[in-house]
């Protein structure tokens, strides 16, 4: 099976944009073929503990348990008085990756034998978060971006700043809205089993500092990637394929009862889903869908290599192409605007809906985000 949007391997078009300051996100610019995008692999993984604290293993990965078909999940239950919520006005920036990078080195250089042997062996890091939002650009009409990126031993490395408008969202989130943010979570614990031969447990604490991250390498076009991304969960069948085939990726969402709510769903959050888990290679969505009072009342299993045909009948719906081109465009004008190799100096990339991509330059300024104690393990 290698239909258009399948991973890869063999190399394609290239592309040759006008050398330019703005870069455009119009659609119609983007609709070629689908770029090379390589089969993502797994060269490690990494988990949060329940206060934030980094561990270079597995020991927060959770094993997916089938609900029935109409589980009735109440996913208010616990909101009040079994919810640990993580901190979201601290930054972390690309701490946890580059502290994964720190205690891996030896599996992204494997020979040792390139002309800078102590430098990484890819083009970009970044968090798989941020891939996600430069492939729904050329659709998003709501929310801009703020992209800092610092060129440091040849490696570009790219860390979202928080916008103005961001800011305000989640300073003045309603009542209603941070309840709705816990419904996910609360979600993944009725589905979600600590081990293998174990079940969900729907009385214990929902903690959101916790996590587990794969770390994936790839290659967009001429572009080597390194990034992580959160993982809900993965398939308990020990016989299940390895990572990131065995992840499953966990979403709820409003029911649907209209076929203008159908259309929507397919229009705007299947792009989301489709976007999100296609980066790192993660096959299936399992998607509970909660009425207004926020139970679950029916369960639908995405498998992310037939979103794109699911889609097809909409009209000016989105394409798998536009997007993966305009992240790989967006790319390549980095590699040509980030030409200055230095810790201390970030270009800050700025878009807001309706408009071109635009950069700044700031040195030793309050966007620098790479910590001292990663610049002095890289220098040794
Ligand atoms: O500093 C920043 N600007 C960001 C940091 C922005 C986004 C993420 N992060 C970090 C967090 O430390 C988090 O642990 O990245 C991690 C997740 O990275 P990702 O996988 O690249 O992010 P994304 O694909 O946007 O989100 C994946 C999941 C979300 O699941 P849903 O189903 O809602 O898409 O990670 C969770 C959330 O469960 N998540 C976060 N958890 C903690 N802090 C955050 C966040 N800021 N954003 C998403
Ligand atoms: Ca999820």
């Amino acid at each position: 099976m290698n239909t258009q949007h399948q991973y890869r391997s063999e190399s394609a078009l290239g592309q040759n944009p006008l050398s330019c300051r703005t870069l455009s996100t119009r659609r119609e610019l983007y609709e070629r073929d689908f770029p090379v995008y390589k089969q993502p692999v797994e060269v490690g993984c990494f988990s949060l503990d329940s206060e934030r604290r980094f561990f270079n293993d597995s020991r927060q990965m959770r094993y997916y348990v089938e609900p029935d078909r109409n589980p009735n999940f109440n996913l208010r239950d616990g909101y009040r008085d079994r919810f640990i919520k993580r901190d979201d006005s601290v930054k972390e920036r690309l701490d946890h990756i580059l502290r994964w990078i720190v205690a891996n080195k030896s599996k992204i250089n494997p020979t040792g034998a390139a002309a800078s042997p102590r430098a990484l062996d890819v083009d970009f890091v970044t968090w798989r978060g941020h891939l996600t939002k430069l492939l729904t650009t050329p659709y998003e009409t709501r929310e801009g971006w703020l992209l800092a990126v610092t060129r440091f031993r040849g490696t570009l490395y790219i860390s979202e700043v928080e916008t103005e408008a961001a800011r305000r969202e989640r300073e003045n989130r309603t009542e209603r809205h941070e309840e709705m943010m816990y419904w996910g979570y609360k979600f993944e614990q009725y589905t979600c089993a600590d081990n293998t031969h174990s079940l969900p447990d729907p009385g214990g604490v929902v903690n959101t500092n916790e996590a587990f991250c794969t770390v994936v390498q790839t290659r967009l076009a001429d572009h080597r990637l390194l990034f992580s991304g959160e993982v809900d969960c993965r398939d308990k069948d020990p016989k299940a394929p390895a990572a990131p085939a065995c992840y499953v990726e966990l979403k709820t969402s409003a029911e649907i009862c209209t076929p203008k709510q159908r259309s929507n769903f397919h229009r705007f959050k299947l792009l989301k889903w489709w976007a999100q888990s296609f980066l790192p290679g993660v096959p299936r969505v399992v998607a509970g869908f909660r009425d207004q009072e926020g139970v679950v009342v029916s369960m639908e299993t995405f498998h992310i290599s037939k979103i794109s045909h699911l889609i097809k009948n909409e009209y000016n719906c989105w394409k798998p192409t536009v997007c993966m081109n305009f992240c790989c465009d967006f790319l390549s004008f980095v590699k040509r605007v980030v030409t200055e190799d230095s810790h201390r100096v970030v270009y800050l990339f700025s878009w807001d809906p309706y408009k071109d991509v635009t950069y700044s330059a700031h040195r030793d300024s309050q966007y620098c985000f790479l910590p001292h104690w990663y610049v002095e393990e890289m220098m040794r």
